[in-house]
């Protein structure tokens, strides 16, 4: 143990501690300073940043021993609070640079540093830093935060009053359309906000801190499992194995089609007779402090007997492949795309023919929070579990039969949330602390590391493509045919409905009257596949968008005209079959036609014979909602200061529920003329908001938008008087009228897509967006690099124009990402954020220009249509076409890491 004096945020503090524990640990553990958030662990995201003696540290890699007697260690909680907000604070609400906010105090701290050792950063300077620093953000792409340091940094200077960092009312009142903060904003800028595992280290002291006991092989038969060493190891309460489960030990994954030859039980809890994949836990052991729990968790000894693992799909349908789930066949679904006329004879008589075969790969989320939880029961007796869910009620029918608890015995909150992009559509880790908690009558809390999140939680499923279009001599494509064989890991859940992604989604854009595919699901013993961002079009609009300019080349027809001789018009229908609401792809492509042009000869002017230049373009579409007649309830209530309350499960990635359910409310709620501050949000808790459905399908906005504005508009009917004014909350009350009123919404125009045929309306909005993306590629390395993105977006009427930058923003990095490095692949390597290839700033244009087109949406909420997902549909086609217009090398097989760009060059 040592003994420090060290002058914490100004305050000299005495602290004793073990040479051996990193400082960040120290400062939230000891000193309760939960602002430093704890990301990575391993040096690689600066999002335990503090300052000590004035220089910037990574606190999760500093360990006590490095730290000096009389140390000035400086943290978030050191910078501003709430109620003092410093200028770097300021800059970040201003410019949305807060999302999901688990990183914003480390960057607000490495700003400090920066700013205080170069008061005038240029913008390349200060990306540098962040490089150099390894600061990392999943959420923003970096633009809004450099944004905000040149204005943090202005302000300091004293060129910039601090004051116009604030936002400005209009005068009209309306928040709408326009730069409103969203109401988290000062917690996450000040390091205030608790995410779980803040809200883990404040829980009651009786609380069990949990370790897994997981497998490290990825198909085993389970012969044995003695824990009894384990349960003698110090501060060890209880080793819960799948015998202590109550219920069906199985989250169901709630089949969603008939045809689907599985059952949906096939995951369970606790591993009972067999391991499905690398990481599925067998056993859990519940200790009095995290370390005794991991220490005690090495000591279980299981019997495994290994099998063949089947790591990818076309290995998992080798016909001598075992059943991996025995009794379902490996290929458990499968569904076939049928429009128009049969595509041979189209195929035969076409001018031009072009195919292609295409791997999308097992993108990771790689968030900056790690999944966590924890689990007690409530002053009802309810079993109370938070996480990071983003489907509260969809989880709760997904986990309480296998817990085994009635389901009014059972209570889903979601904590502040560090990004999911939606691995949290699948329960994680919420089941392991209900029957922790279940078998041990106590609180429980549980943390993974990185290793652990990274490996053992879902990942967004490779996509096998084969894809085929026929065109007229002008180009107009009149017919495609597509095969699409999809790895979703060991675990059925959403597989199928994943898998009818690829025939809503496959020549999405393009008014193709005559289609013939098939896709199918495959089990698989890689990681099991969850939701990711735009949820299976990425995939489709590789093979689709890729194609397209193959067929570009082989016509002599330039990329973008191509496209705008084939994009929606009326009379056209998607590949569903289903008219689209709005015909914006002309417009967009009118946009982008100048800009593209320019772009252009710009590469070809400063190609050299060591760089090559180019610049690709792509189209994208995703619905917003879940498929056919999806709804949302919520309800509002007018209290007794007369300000109001809306209860909803909008969940919040980071995306900005918060904001998205108060500006919706808020125009609603015109009439009334209330203050923002006036309205108030009780948000995701199944105890006590309505199910507004999950999170996912860039549903909110639209089904549960749509849901607020019913429910305020019920409250303003009831409140109206007859000469038009709105009675108080007093005469409301007098008049003995109901003050709570429950507003809900369902796609009624939606039909669900015929399982013979993938034929339908499945959803009642959609999100339409083109891409360019400027490259250079070394030619003697095949790296390449993206200068500068373009997106012109239709997402309807912008409700936050902050949060939709963001969203924007956002999800175009994440698409550079997929494009050039991200990969979940192999298990030894792909275990930490830059060995999965997670962009960091330099990555990342500082240019990336954003153009709406905003066309009203019937059926959303004031014409607005979603966002979260559209810029993850297409953005990585974009750069992968510009790789092969810079130098000929068209890579099928993603990532394009430099050795594929440098073989697709020399191939
Ligand atoms: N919005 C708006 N105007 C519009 C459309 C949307 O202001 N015309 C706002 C909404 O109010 C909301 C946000 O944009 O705050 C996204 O809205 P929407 O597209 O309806 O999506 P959801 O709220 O349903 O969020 C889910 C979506 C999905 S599915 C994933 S995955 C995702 C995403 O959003 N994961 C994210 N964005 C993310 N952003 C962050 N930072 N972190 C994640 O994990
Ligand atoms: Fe310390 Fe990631 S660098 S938590
Ligand atoms: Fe940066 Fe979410 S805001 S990781």
């Amino acid at each position: 143990m040592l003994k420090r004096k060290l002058k914490i945020n100004g305050v000299v503090r005495e602290v004793i501690a073990d040479a051996d524990q990193s400082l960040a640990n120290v400062l939230r553990e000891q000193m309760g300073l939960t602002g430093t958030k704890i990301g990575c662990g391993q040096a690689q995201c600066g999002c335990c940043n503090v300052l000590l003696d004035d220089k910037l540290v990574r606190s999760c890699v500093t360990k006590m021993a490095k730290v000096p007697d009389g140390a000035a260690v400086i943290t978030v909680e050191g910078i501003g609070d709430p109620e003092n907000l410093h200028p770097i604070q300021l800059a970040w609400i201003a410019h949305g640079g807060a999302q999901c906010g688990f990183c914003t105090p480390g960057f607000i701290v490495s700003v400090k540093a920066l700013l205080d050792e170069n008061p005038d950063p240029t913008r390349e300077a200060v990306r540098d830093w962040f490089q150099t620093h390894r600061n990392a953000c999943r959420c923003t792409g970096y633009k809004q935060l450099v944004d905000a340091v040149m204005d943090a940094a202005k302000v300091l200077r004293g060129e910039m009053a601090a004051e116009e960092l604030l936002f400005k009312m209009p005068a009209d009142g309306s928040i709408w359309g326009g730069n409103y903060p969203r109401p988290s904003a000062v917690a996450k800028v000040t390091g205030t906000l608790d995410y779980g595992a803040d809200l883990g280290l404040k829980m009651p002291p009786d609380t069990l801190f949990l370790a897994l006991v997981q497998a490290e092989v990825s198909h085993a038969l389970i012969k044995g499992i003695d824990t009894g060493e384990a349960e003698k190891m110090p501060g060890v309460v209880k080793v819960v194995t799948a015998k202590d489960v109550k219920g069906k030990n199985r989250i169901t994954g709630l089949i969603t089609f008939p045809t689907n030859k599985g059952d949906g039980w096939d995951r369970p809890i606790l591993c009972d007779e067999k391991v499905f994949q690398y990481g599925d836990a067998i056993a859990i052991v519940c200790a009095e402090n995290e370390y005794q729990a991991r220490r005690a968790a090495e000591k279980v000894k299981v019997e495994l007997e290994e099998l063949p693992a089947y790591m990818s799909a076309p290995a998992a349908m080798a016909e001598d492949a075992m059943e991996i789930h025995p009794g379902t066949p490996n290929v458990y679904f499968e569904i076939p795309v049928v429009k128009g006329e049969d595509t041979a004879p189209l195929m035969q008589s076409a001018a031009h023919t072009v195919e292609g075969e295409y791997y999308l790969q097992r993108q990771p989320h790689l968030t900056m929070e790690t999944d966590v939880g924890l689990a007690y029961f409530d002053e009802a007796q309810r079993l109370t579990i938070h996480s990071k869910s983003i489907g509260i009620h969809l989880h709760h029918a997904m986990i309480a039969p296998g817990i085994g608890v009635a389901p009014d015995k059972l209570r889903l909150v979601q904590n502040p949330t560090g990004g999911t992009f939606g691995y949290k559509f699948s329960p994680t880790m919420e089941a392991l602390l209900g029957v922790a908690c279940l078998a041990t009558q106590r609180p429980v809390y549980l943390r993974y590391d990185y290793h652990q999140h990274i490996t053992y939680t879902g990942k967004r499923s490779p996509f096998w493509m084969k894809l085929k279009l026929g065109a007229d001599a002008d180009g107009k494509i009149v017919a495609m045919e597509s095969d699409w064989s999809v790895d979703h890991g060991p675990y059925s859940e959403f597989g199928d409905l994943l898998t009818l992604r690829g025939a809503q989604f496959i020549g999405a854009g393009y008014g193709i009257a005559n289609i013939r595919g098939l896709g199918r699901t495959v089990c698989t013993n890689h990681a099991w596949g969850s939701a990711f961002r735009a949820y299976g079009s990425p995939q489709s609009f590789f093979a689709g968008e890729s194609l397209m300019d193959e067929l570009a080349a082989k016509t002599g027809i330039d990329p973008l005209e191509l496209r705008a001789r084939n994009v929606y018009r009326p009379g056209d229908t998607t590949p569903t079959g289903q008219e689209p609401e709005v015909f914006s792809f002309p417009e967009m492509v009118d946009k982008l036609r100048p800009l593209y042009k320019a772009a252009r000869e710009k590469a070809a002017a400063e190609s050299t014979a060591d760089v090559k230049r180019g610049v690709g373009i792509s189209l994208g579409i995703y619905g917003c909602g879940l498929d056919g007649a999806d709804s949302s309830d919520i309800s509002v209530e007018l209290n007794a200061d007369n300000t109001i309350t809306l209860y909803c499960s909008w969940e919040d990635h980071g995306q900005g529920a918060d904001m998205g359910a108060l500006g919706t409310a808020h125009k609603a709620l015109a009439p009334l003329g209330l203050a923002p501050e006036k309205i108030h949000l009780v948000m995701n808790d199944t105890a006590l908001t309505p199910n507004s459905g999950p999170s996912g399908g860039s549903r909110q906005q639209v089904v549960t938008g749509n849901a607020i504005k019913n429910g305020c508009e019920m409250l303003l009917a009831a409140m109206r008087k007859p000469d038009g004014t709105y009675r108080s909350y007093d005469e409301m009350v007098a008049e003995n009228m109901a003050l709570r009123y429950s507003g809900k919404w369902t796609a009624s125009v939606c039909t669900n897509c015929d399982l013979q045929t993938a034929q339908g309306a499945p959803f009642s909005v959609y999100m339409y967006g083109m891409f360019m993306a400027e490259v250079a590629v070394e030619v003697a390395t095949g790296k390449t690099s993206v200068e500068k993105f373009t997106a012109v977006a239709d997402v309807g009427s912008i409700n936050n124009r902050l949060v939709v930058d963001g969203q924007m923003y956002g999800g175009i990095a994440q698409g550079i990402g997929l494009a050039l490095s991200e990969d979940f692949e192999d298990l030894k390597k792909h275990t930490s954020l830059r060995a999965c290839g997670l962009p960091y700033a330099k990555m990342i244009p500082d240019r990336i220009d954003l153009i709406y087109v905003e066309t009203p949406r019937e059926h959303g909420p004031f014409g607005a249509a979603g966002v979260g997902e559209l810029p993850l549909t297409a953005s990585h086609v974009a750069v992968i076409n510009a790789i092969d217009n810079a130098c000929g090398a068209r890579v099928r097989h993603l990532p394009a890491l430099p050795d594929k760009v440098l073989a697709a060059m020399n191939g």
